[in-house]
Parts: C-alpha cells; structure tokens; sequence
C-alpha cells in the first residue's frame, strides 16, 4: 500500500487563500516581509534536515547532548513526587531529543503519558508508529493541529500534571515581543504545579552564529530562496530566483540573527494576481533567529508569569533548557 504522505496532497483552498492573503499582506508592507513559518514545504523540510546536519548549525547538536546526558537532571528538576502527568511537546516533529526523556522516565517506572502535537498528521502517525517499536508500553496520544487549540483539547482529555515541551529553540523565531506573548499565552493555558520547558539558543561569540546560518555551502540560503518558489508553486506566482540573493547578520547587542533576501534589480513580480514591485537592493525580512542570555530568559519567564526554576545546559553552554514552574 503507498501511503500517501501529507505533503504529497494539493493544498486546499482554504489554506491556499490563507497562504495568498499572509504572502500579499507581508509583500505590501515597508520593509517587504514573508513569514519563516512558510518554509517548511516538502523542499523546506529537506532544506531543514540538510542545515541540522552541517557542520556550523551547533543547535541541535548541543541540544541533543542535553536530553542524551541530563535527563536525569531534567526529571529531578520537574517535581514529579510520584504522581501521575502529561508530557505535551509543541512541534513534536519526530520527537529525536525528547524520546531520551520519554525513555529515561520509562525506564524509571514513571506513570505517564506522551501526547505530541504537531500540524503534521502525517509525522504524528510516523512517530507513532515508531514509538510503538521502540517504547510498546508508553500510551501515545497524538494532537494534530495548533498548539493552542490542542493544549486544550490535552486538558479536556486528561487532567493530570502537565509537563510542556518546547524545544529546538523554536521559540527564537519570534521575535522578541512575540515571544513574551507566547509564553504569557501558554501560562494562561497551566495549572499551580505544571511545569514548562523550553529550548534558548544563547548568546555566544558572534561569529560562531552567524556561521551556523550563513553556510559557505549555501544550505541556509536556498532554505530561505525555497519559500520564493513554494509561492511560485502554489500560488502561480513568478519570482525569478536568481534575481534574489540571501543575506544574513547577527547582532551581538540584540541577539538578533536575521536573514534577508535582496532583489538585485528592479524587477515586478506577480503573486496571486496582484503586481508587486521590487527596486534594486530592496530587501524582503524573512525570518529572526533570536539568541537570548540566561538573564533575559529569566526575566521574560518571570514577567510572563512563571518561577524560572531551572537552566539545563549542553557541556559547551551554548544552549539552554530552561525548566519554569507555575
Ligand atoms: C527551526 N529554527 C529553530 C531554526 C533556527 O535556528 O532558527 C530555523 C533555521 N533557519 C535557518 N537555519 C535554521
């Protein structure tokens, strides 16, 4: 039997037109802008898979060393005391960091369930299917669709203890504003006693980030031109590729790694219908990668409503798995 994969299917008119409607409005402001949360196609998810295995991208590397060696740490720090809970994972994706958690509180005979949420049914029932294999006794409850919406749905089934994962520093692609929000938002969905953990990409030696998102081999760049011809191909629109160019900076001050892609002419380019016109040297914002101190977490974590409880780092201390309790 072929199964077909979520990604092989057309799109729908529904999220085509939401798709159209984000594209067009980011294109009509100053500075142009298109938002990152788009570049995860089929194309961009092998883009993806191909940065995670550079050599310079360091992040998941130093993450992947935290849940290898400190999950023991990381369980000592979530208040477990013998009762029941809900691990819940925002972007789950194929869950390669917390699977060493997942297996290390199994393992230690802890009562609890696994529920991943994801937008994609498709890699929800693949994790499944591999979770099954390799930990048959852990219950699996998956939630297909946006965080919010299944952190509900999480509640309504369940009422134990719930520990939120949000990992990959996922969170540094709001910005900082946004950020805040985000972790207000989550705060408002927790009860006394649940317990947040979330992935920060720290501020280091300015070069080593921006190496990790300006590879010489130009991995990041087509990551970022891929979101010009995934509009070219669901939205029959007509950006010539070559006539874009990827630029990256990082601010040490702000911590602010962001990526552009600049029109080397003046050129028009049509997007559903509509003519939008680009000058030479005209930039479009594609996406934020913010780095953050260990005291601007705390303080964002306290100020949004959590006790910042504890910072799980990797042995180079380039990344952080910060542990906030309600
Ligand atoms: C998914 N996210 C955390 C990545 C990051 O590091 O900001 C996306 C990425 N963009 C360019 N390289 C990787």
């Amino acid at each position: 039997m072929k199964i077909q994969l979520a990604e092989d299917l057309p799109i729908d008119n529904h999220s085509k037109s939401d798709f159209c409607k984000d594209v067009l409005e980011g294109l009509k402001q100053n500075p142009k802008k298109l938002s990152s949360k788009y570049f995860y196609d089929k194309q961009g998810d092998k883009l993806f898979q191909k940065i995670m295995e550079m050599p310079e991208y360091y992040l998941t590397n130093c993450e992947l060393d935290i849940f290898q060696n400190k999950s023991n740490i990381i369980t000592e720090s979530l208040q477990l005391q013998g009762q029941a809970f809900d691990i819940i994972e925002l972007g789950s994706g194929d869950a390669t960091k917390s699977k060493y958690l997942l297996k290390f509180l199994s393992e230690n005979n802890f009562d609890f369930n696994y529920m991943p949420i994801d937008i994609s049914g498709n890699i929800l029932h693949e994790l499944q299917r591999n979770l099954e294999i390799e930990m048959p006794d852990l219950t699996v409850i998956p939630l297909e669709g946006e965080y919010f919406e299944m952190l509900e749905k999480a509640s309504g089934i369940s009422a134990r203890k719930k520990i939120v994962l949000f990992l990959g520093a996922n969170i540094g692609n709001m910005n900082k504003q946004e950020a805040f929000q985000f972790c207000k938002d989550i705060r408002a969905k927790l009860n006394a006693g649940d317990v947040f953990l979330v992935g920060f990409d720290l501020k280091k030696n300015p070069q080593t980030i921006l190496d990790a998102y300006n590879d010489p081999a130009g991995i990041t760049a087509a990551f970022n031109l891929n979101l010009l011809a995934r509009i070219n191909r669901e939205l029959d629109a007509d950006f010539t590729i070559e006539n874009f160019r990827h630029y990256q900076n990082y601010e040490p001050d702000s911590g602010a790694c962001r990526s552009f892609l600049v029109s080397l002419k003046n050129q028009v380019v049509t997007v559903c219908d509509e003519r939008i016109l680009f000058d030479e040297n005209e930039f479009i914002d594609m996406e934020v990668s913010q780095k953050y101190s260990v005291e601007e977490i705390g303080q964002m974590g306290e100020a949004a409503g959590f006790h910042v409880a504890e910072n799980i780092y990797d042995s180079k201390k380039w990344f952080v798995d910060s542990i906030w309790y309600v």
